[in-house]
């Protein structure tokens, strides 16, 4: 009993630490309805510095999986009355185009189980009881693997827009540019509005196709020699080549005004979205690539302040 009270009260703890993220930080997701075996794998994994989100019901790491997008998932097959197949299913549509490791845990470790693991989608199976030395080194080959497969892509797999990691690059050149040819170019940080009201509304897969429209709308409605990143879940940047701030901020009203004209059907309901949005002109060579990104987002988040669907320069 009292290892019980132990355990309970270390899980309400490890439940709120959840939401806590470093920046970049790689995370693993687990879900396992047996409490004890959830803290062991929790707490070894975290000794190898992953960071780990981790629930005992499905109903719940769905939610986590979309609030949190880890970058590896670790799903027991047998859960209290329910499949962790079903996870698996849910979150099918959106790991299409990346790779996330999706690691398998079961008591029941059949020919038939395990083959169906892998036909569902699942990178590896580990069957119960485990081997903690050879999960660890498992999770880690897993880890490296997915590591390597992000950095060789510059391509953001749901919106296909430049990703991130490219944007770190490309703010380089362009800071190039600027220093060797004084090219001024124009930093604007978007982020939709409300969209954790799309989200609850509608689902997360009406909220990607949102994503997905968002960005192809701005691809569409920038010059060749602009460039359009995702720079993190429902947040973009462009970069505007040659442009000062005033010229930036017209065209992106222009954008802003067609895009919340845009209806998004759901069924019987229709809804439209808008963008906030904040500029920075860049000008001088010798300015910090931090302080740039830092003055685009406090633009936004005057925008933001002042009502939203607006542009700050
Ligand atoms: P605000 O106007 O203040 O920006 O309100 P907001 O609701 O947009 O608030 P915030 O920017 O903090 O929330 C962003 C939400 O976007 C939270 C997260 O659940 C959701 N989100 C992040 N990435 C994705 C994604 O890839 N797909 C979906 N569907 N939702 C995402
Ligand atoms: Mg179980
Ligand atoms: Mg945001
Ligand atoms: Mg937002």
């Amino acid at each position: 009993l009292i290892e019980m009270s132990y355990e309970y009260e270390h899980f309400q703890t490890v439940k709120q630490q959840n939401p806590i993220r470093v920046e970049n930080a790689p995370l693993i997701q687990l879900i396992d309805d047996d409490i004890s075996m959830l803290i062991l794998l929790k707490d070894a994994l975290e000794r190898k510095g992953w960071m780990v989100i981790a629930s005992t019901e499905l109903d719940v790491a769905k939610e986590q999986y979309y609030d949190h997008r880890p970058d590896c998932l670790i799903i027991d097959i047998n859960l209290d009355g329910e499949s962790g197949f079903q996870l698996l299913e849910d979150i099918q549509n959106h790991t299409r185009n990346k790779y996330i490791p999706k690691i398998m845990i079961s008591v029941k470790a059949d020919r038939e189980t395990r083959i169906k693991s892998y036909k569902m989608g699942a990178d590896d199976f580990i069957s119960k009881p485990i081997d903690l030395e050879e999960f660890l080194v498992k999770i880690e080959r897993h880890m490296d693997n997915k590591k390597l497969f992000d950095q060789s892509s510059m391509i953001d797999e749901l919106t296909r827009v430049y990703n991130r990691r490219f944007f770190h690059d490309s703010l380089l050149i362009f800071m190039n540019e600027l220093s060797r040819n004084q090219r001024l170019f124009s930093l604007a940080m978007l982020d939709i509005d409300f969209f954790k009201k799309v989200n609850d509304a509608y689902g997360h897969q009406t909220g990607d196709k949102v994503l997905v429209e968002f960005a192809k709308y701005l691809k569409e409605n920038v010059r060749q020699t602009d460039y359009v990143f995702r720079y993190g879940g429902e947040e973009f940047i462009i970069l505007f080549s040659g442009a000062n701030g005033n010229e930036s901020k017209t065209a992106l009203e222009k954008i802003l005004k067609g895009f919340s004209e845009k209806r998004f059907a759901e069924g019987e309901n229709a809804f439209s979205v808008t963008f906030s949005a904040g500029v920075f002109m860049v000008d001088e060579p010798e300015m910090e690539r931090d302080i740039i990104i830092r003055a685009a987002d406090q633009a936004l988040y005057e925008a933001k302040q002042k009502g939203r669907a607006r542009v700050e320069c």
